[in-house]
């Protein structure tokens, strides 16, 4: 359904930003399906703009649109097509980043990235086709330059252009069919449902009804009959402005990023990581919010780690993203990036001609070439196990924080704790059954005895997370 994937259960999507689909489609089959992944959310598949004035092939020439046709930096549509099948072949879903608000920006003419022309201050963009009545109508924007510049007024959000892109006026047939059709197009290919990009500057009924009227899952591409596809909702609500989380439940997940910087926080102060979920904040409920440590945009415009975690802090990254997956709030994404230093704007992993490197993998089932995989960090990956085993609803208890050390249970499937230095050997309370587990993260044979007590061991001081539950192994 929108607020569910369907994925047989499996809870963790990762975020592959800018891998080239030949390269996901090989991910599927040698690592993902294996790691009881759910899916993966890639990068915009759609025709982009070809962006070598203002920089050299930025990664942001994505979020500018120029058609549906599938041809991207990312690859063809016959590799587009070949992915999807061979990730549902394997179980592991494809989640669209979808573009959808807008086109490209004002001031942009030429070739997008499948040779469609384009004139954006002609508002013409032919390969859709869209054209002047398909944008947002100037007077209808209440922004003196017209663009978004006041986040406490819903109108100047949604109608004006976002950083000069050519705003989509979603209120007409004509745009809510040509974007419900490259929904269409995409379910029938076999993905499994989208991120919107920009949620937060549509209006949700116009979104709503270009969700209503896109296809069921694809049954041939192993779904079942009547399966709606799953929506991420891109929604910035920092308790800050006119738009909330809230005036999207219904139409699928949205993005939590108060979780965000709760979780920086926490990992800085584990006395705060009690209140990662913290409605008085006007956090989403737990069954509606999309959680995650980073995305590519706040990696990028943090202040440091106790602002946004990311890569750039394994060790903080590593408790950061275990501890997400251990503790019951929300459906988890994980992002896997590639480094981009000091430079904002730089691309992936490139040839000499700009063309997206391979992704790399080495003799420890790590990456190379640039390219990060935070999702094939053992602490991470393991960690997936953990939550796949869990329900959201069984919630945590036997909560125990000495500012070192934190640890809790989920219900009677599961125990987690992690530590910020040292090593640590202690006696925990869990609410499992008595028995021998594996700890999935070292591997360690514990014994939960029959007073649900646990001796709990952790020496690895690079990645101090042990966890335990009921039907998992290392
Ligand atoms: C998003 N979510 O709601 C994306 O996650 C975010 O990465 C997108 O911004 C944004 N919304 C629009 O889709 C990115 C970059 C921007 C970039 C924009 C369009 O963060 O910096 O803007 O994509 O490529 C760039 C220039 C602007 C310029 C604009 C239009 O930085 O200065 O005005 O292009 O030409
Ligand atoms: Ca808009």
């Amino acid at each position: 359904g929108y607020e569910n994937p369907a994925c047989d259960g499996k809870t963790v999507v990762i975020q592959v930003f800018e891998w080239k689909w030949t390269d996901v489609a090989l991910e599927c089959e040698r690592f993902l399906s294996q790691a009881g992944y759910c899916g993966v959310q890639v990068s915009p598949p759609n025709e982009h703009a070809v962006i070598t004035a203002d920089y050299p092939y930025p990664w942001w020439q994505r979020y500018q649109p120029i058609s549906y046709k599938l041809v991207s930096r990312s690859g063809t549509e016959e590799e587009f097509i070949d992915m999807v099948h061979r990730c549902n072949a394997v179980g592991v879903r494809i989640f669209v980043d979808a573009v959808v608000n807008h086109m490209a920006g004002l001031g942009r003419q030429g070739y997008g990235s499948a040779g469609s022309p384009f004139d954006s201050d002609a508002l013409d963009f032919p390969g859709v086709p869209y054209g002047p009545e398909d944008f947002t109508p100037r007077d209808l924007c209440p922004s003196g330059d017209g663009n978004v510049n006041n986040y406490g007024d819903p109108y100047n959000v949604r109608n004006c252009y976002l950083v000069s892109l050519c705003d989509l006026y979603g209120a007409t047939d004509y745009v809510r069919q040509s974007v419900a059709g490259y929904f269409s197009k995409l379910v029938d290919i076999g993905v499994a449902g989208f991120r919107v990009d920009a949620a937060k500057h549509m209006w949700p009924e116009d979104l709503q009804a270009m969700m209503d009227m896109t296809h069921d899952l694809n049954t041939d591409q192993g779904f079942p009959s009547n399966t709606r596809p799953f929506f991420m909702l891109e929604v910035v609500d920092r308790n800050d402005g006119a738009v909330t989380v809230q005036e999207y439940y219904g139409m699928g997940r949205v993005t939590e990023f108060r979780y965000c910087q709760k979780i920086a926080w926490g990992v800085q102060n584990f006395e705060q990581l009690a209140g990662v979920y913290d409605p008085g904040w006007g956090m989403a409920d737990s069954d509606k919010a999309l959680v995650f440590v980073d995305n590519h945009d706040n990696q990028r415009s943090n202040g440091g780690p106790g602002d946004t975690l990311s890569y750039k802090w394994p060790k903080d990254y590593r408790l950061g993203v275990a501890f997400t997956l251990a503790q019951p709030y929300g459906f988890t994404r994980i992002m896997s990036s590639y480094s981009f230093g000091d430079d904002y704007d730089v691309g992936p992993p490139h040839l000499s001609d700009y063309t997206t490197a391979s992704v790399v993998i080495d003799g420890d089932n790590q990456c190379e070439g640039g390219w990060v995989c935070e999702h094939r960090w053992p602490s991470i990956y393991k960690m997936v196990r953990f939550r796949n085993a869990m329900e959201e609803t069984d919630g945590w208890d036997n909560y125990y924080c000495d500012g070192n050390v934190v640890a809790f249970s989920r219900g009677t499937r599961g125990f987690f704790a992690m530590i910020k230095s040292g090593t640590l050997s202690q006696t925990f309370q869990t609410g499992m059954p008595a028995g021998t587990y594996e700890d999935v993260v070292s591997c360690q044979s514990v014994t939960v005895q029959s007073d649900g007590t646990v001796q709990v061991t952790i020496t690895n001081e690079e990645e101090p997370v042990f966890a335990i539950c009921v039907g998992c192994d290392c």
